[in-house]
């Protein structure tokens, strides 16, 4: 049996932190800002968009919304960074992803200020991350570390193995482990013998946007499982990348889908966003 790791309930504690520093903020005169831009209407992103601007309300912050129809220019979407880079009541930018096929993805990355870029996404950043000097984390990885913090499961020495090596979650959530002192692999399609590297992990986690893809023969016995997909089944249930009821039994603990580390990127998301703010007030 697995102890369960509540998204819910470590999330709602990091939520509470920033809410009270956001308070501290606000007695100086500094009200954060954060602006969400999503193209189109894919209903996921709407779903994730919608609960962003829900967090900012809790925490204090301004959120701004802008939705954009789906034949939006890459023009237009860059005009419109570009003014948000130069609106000093806007501390954070994010542009949700993925972006409608006729969109330039990484220039939309890499015209968002670094300063403003609160998902850590634009090069400067994730640089900045791999020599381990950094003041924004990307969110889902960060969520992922502050799961495992919240149990207090040491990291240093341990076999961590990352199934999936996206520049969003696989690749950093490698470097924040090793930054913890891990033994860190990354899995991917390519991996010769991938069951039996996975089978060696003590700590695993699974971001290859597979539904149940990780099954218990992958898993060693104890191992701590944290589970970063969110799969939407035909029968409009989510699932994760784990197969939760076949591997919680041989884990030592676990993260729900939903409830575990989609709420800890949005957490994640309004600690960047305080940070924005101070490090734009010089106060970081
Ligand atoms: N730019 N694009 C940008 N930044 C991000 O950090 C994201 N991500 C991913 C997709 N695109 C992005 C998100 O916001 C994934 N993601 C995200 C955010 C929130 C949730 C899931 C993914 C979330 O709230 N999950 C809930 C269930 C939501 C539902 O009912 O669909 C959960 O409990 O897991």
């Amino acid at each position: 049996m697995a102890k369960l790791i509540s998204g819910k309930e470590v999330s709602a504690k990091v939520r509470e932190e920033v809410k009270a520093q956001c308070e501290q903020l606000k007695a100086r005169g500094i009200h954060p800002g954060l602006a969400v831009i999503i193209v189109g209407d894919d209903p996921a992103s709407r779903v994730y968009v919608n609960n962003k601007k829900k967090a900012c309300a809790e925490v204090g912050f301004i959120s701004e919304e802008y939705a954009l129809p789906q034949q939006t220019t890459q023009e237009e979407l860059l005009s419109l960074i570009n003014e948000l880079n130069n609106n000093p009541k806007i501390n954070g930018i994010l542009c949700q992803l993925p972006l409608p096929s006729h969109l330039d993805e990484k220039a939309v990355i890499n015209a968002i200020s670094p300063e403003k870029d609160v998902d850590a996404f634009h090069p400067s950043n994730v640089g900045k991350i791999m020599i381990g000097d950094y003041h924004f984390l990307p969110c889902t990885p960060a969520g992922v570390m502050e799961m495992i913090k919240s149990e207090g499961i040491e990291v240093k020495g341990k076999n961590c193995v990352v199934i999936g090596r996206s520049n969003i979650v696989g690749k950093p959530m490698a470097m924040l482990l090793l930054h913890e002192h891990g033994t860190v692999t990354i899995c991917h399609s390519r991996t010769k013998n991938l069951k039996e590297v996975c089978a060696a992990a003590d700590i695993l986690v699974a971001a290859v946007g597979k539904a149940k893809f990780v099954t218990a023969d992958m898993v060693k016995p104890g191992a701590v499982v944290l589970d970063v997909g969110i799969n939407r089944l035909e029968n409009g249930k989510l699932c994760g990348d784990v197969d939760f009821d076949s591997v919680e039994p041989k884990a030592s603990y676990i993260t729900p889908v939903p409830g575990g580390v989609g709420p800890m990127t949005i957490a994640m998301l309004m600690k960047n966003t305080l940070m924005a703010a101070k490090l734009q007030n010089g106060l970081e």
